[in-house]
């Protein structure tokens, strides 16, 4: 079975977390885009919510989908977040990041009394490190921010750690986040204390915010072929 019907369960079972009067954050991503089109239907149906979107595409795609929106700053309460992410470990540590929205998704996390991620099984890691590591920087000397980052890579056990600026599809012009900001991807292989390396790289004045999600997800759910299984 494909990664897709995967996704498919993990957003269906993420649905049993919302119910009517709450306020949901929607994650970006593939996977969370099939958790809102997932929602839309059950909106249109009746249940009664709002969405705050982590980003412009999941914006469009909500409202695609009939979701009443508001913007973070227009909410007392997010109840719930649902997100995807590209790795996630077995102490609930993700790395996110690799649609580029991360700033945004770590805001609207943190502000969340849930954070529930939906994913499929290939993104399921004993430890995080194989994919590489989004750091959001600001542009002004990113080429210095990407040598501190290096050396904070290094420091951290990670001896391999090339830093690449992400350019957008044409490989010309950099990938410009929903903020304004670059991201600077890490290949880092594997990050043997995701913690250690958080606080690293956010003592370094350029970066904007990191990849790794530390304490914020308390559910992750993995689609399988014939359903989901719930990690609480
Ligand atoms: C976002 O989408 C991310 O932070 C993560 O990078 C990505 C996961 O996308 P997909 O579900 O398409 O694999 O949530």
């Amino acid at each position: 079975m494909s990664a897709a019907e995967q996704k498919t369960h993990a957003a269906a079972a993420a649905l049993e977390y919302v119910s009517s009067g709450m306020t949901v954050g929607l994650g970006s991503g593939s996977t969370a885009e099939v958790f809102i089109r997932q929602l839309g239907e059950l909106v249109r149906g009746g249940l009664e919510i709002v969405g705050v979107p982590t980003s412009e595409q999941t914006a469009r795609v909500a409202e695609e989908s009939g979701i009443t929106l508001r913007q973070i700053d227009h909410v007392d309460r997010i109840h719930v977040t649902v997100d995807g992410a590209d790795e996630v470990d077995g102490r609930f540590q993700l790395v996110k990041g690799g649609g580029g929205c991360l700033l945004r998704e770590k805001i609207i996390a943190h502000a969340s009394d849930l954070m529930v991620v939906v994913i499929d099984e290939t993104k399921l890691k004993g430890q995080l490190g194989e994919f590489p590591l989004p750091v959001e920087v600001d542009p002004f000397a990113f080429t210095i921010t990407a040598k501190k980052i290096f050396d904070a890579l290094r420091a951290s056990g990670i001896a391999h750690g090339d830093v690449k600026l992400r350019r957008r599809g044409d490989g010309l012009e950099p990938f410009v986040t929903d903020g304004g900001h670059y991201i600077l991807d890490c290949a880092c292989t594997s990050i043997p204390d995701a913690a250690a390396l958080s606080d690293r790289l956010l003592h370094i004045p350029g970066v904007v915010e990191h990849g790794l999600f530390i304490g914020l997800a308390r559910v992750i759910i993995v689609g399988e072929d014939h359903g989901a299984r719930v990690m609480e």
